[in-house]
Parts: C-alpha cells; structure tokens; sequence
C-alpha cells in the first residue's frame, strides 16, 4: 500500500494527501511529529535524506518534494484527465508546479512561516510583495476560466490551492482576489476533496 508521511498543518503535505482522496487511491498517512523533530530522526531520514514532509513510498519507489509526488501519483493513479500527456498540456500543467515552488513559496507559503510558525529569519515584506505579484497573476488567469488549465481540475490545481487558500494564515486578505476565491470554492466542492487547519 501506498504509505505518505506528512504533518497535518503542512500544506506540501496536504496537497499529496487531497490527491490521494480525489484519486481514491488507498493509502496509509504516517503522520509525522515535526515539532518533536521526528523528521530528522534517522529513521525518516532514510527516507526523505532532506528532512522534509512530504514523502511517499509505494512498493520499490520512493519519493520526495510534493510537486514530483502530484506527477507521480497523478501518472501512476489518476490518468489524462490530472496530467495530460501530449507535450505541450503537460507543460502547461507542470509551469504551475513550478510557480508553486518558487513564486507562491516565496511569497503566500513564507508569509505563512513567519505569522503562523514564527519562522523570524524571513524578510517579510518581500513575502508580502511576491504574494501580490504571483495573487494578481492568479486572479487575473482565473478570471477567464474556472480551473488553472484546461476545463478540469488538474495537478496543477492540487499544487497551487493549498498554501494560496492558506493565504490568511500569513496575515494576506484574499478579498481583493475575487477570482481566485472562487476557485477555492470550486475546489472545496471536488468529490474527495478534504480540507485541514486553516481552510
Ligand atoms: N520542496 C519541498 C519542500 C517541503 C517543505 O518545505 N516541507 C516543510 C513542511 S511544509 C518541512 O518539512 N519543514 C521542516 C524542515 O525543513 O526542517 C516540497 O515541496 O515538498
């Protein structure tokens, strides 16, 4: 069986774990003690040699990084319809994995560090300009359309949802985002859609 270690406040964690809901794949969660540091344990590094959630392990493969998990799971359990395989909808689909590792990382997911977990060593205006910049691309893309790509969720959308949805958690108003909180709701309403701490 599929086994996933995440932390529930997480939102890396949660995305791996909302696909494998939409997907219905059946897995085991091992929730791991991040406060407690039980990612740094041995054991865990043996698993993830970065320290990090999320991890997946299914059968021989082992995964980390919740983007690479999305291609994985969505490749291996889910099919056309989350991860197209024609060229050019794939690429499109896996820009928006990358804008989630790097501008709504630096932006949305850092103000939540600093405001939720009290991470201190960040530069927290500069989150607060890099999530205006990657929020108003997103609402003006929404505006147009009711997913991220194409007339379907896709992984695109598991990957981007979590910590922009998590925006309050970094002290960021969403009200001036009209599109983009439509969205939310659309996602909210997928079958299998799950929800954690902060949504
Ligand atoms: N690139 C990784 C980043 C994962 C990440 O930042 N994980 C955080 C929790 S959301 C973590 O494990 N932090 C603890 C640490 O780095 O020590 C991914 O997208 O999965």
């Amino acid at each position: 069986m599929v086994k996933a270690y995440g932390f529930h406040l997480s939102g890396n964690s949660y995305k791996v774990r909302l696909l494998l809901e939409l997907l219905k794949v059946d897995y085991d969660w091992k929730e791991m003690d991040l406060v407690n540091g039980e990612h740094k344990s041995p054991e865990y590094l043996a698993v993830n040699p970065l320290g990090q959630v999320p991890a997946l392990v299914d059968g021989e493969t082992r995964l980390t990084d919740a983007q690479s998990i999305l291609v994985y799971l969505a490749k291996q359990y889910g099919g056309e319809q989350w991860l197209p395989t024609e060229t050019l909808p794939m690429v499109q689909v896996i820009n928006w994995l990358f804008t989630t590792a790097g501008e709504v990382r630096q932006g949305p997911e850092s103000a939540r560090l600093y405001h939720f977990f009290g991470v201190s060593n960040i530069n927290v205006e500069r989150t607060y300009q890099k999530s205006e910049h990657v929020l108003t691309y997103l609402n003006q893309h929404l505006s147009t359309r009711t997913w991220l790509e194409f007339e379907r969720p896709t992984i695109a959308d598991v990957a981007v949802f979590p910590y922009v949805a998590l925006s309050r958690d970094g002290k960021i108003d969403l009200d001036a985002y009209p599109h983009i909180l439509n969205w939310i709701e659309q996602v909210k309403q997928l079958p299998g859609f799950i929800s954690m701490p902060g949504l």
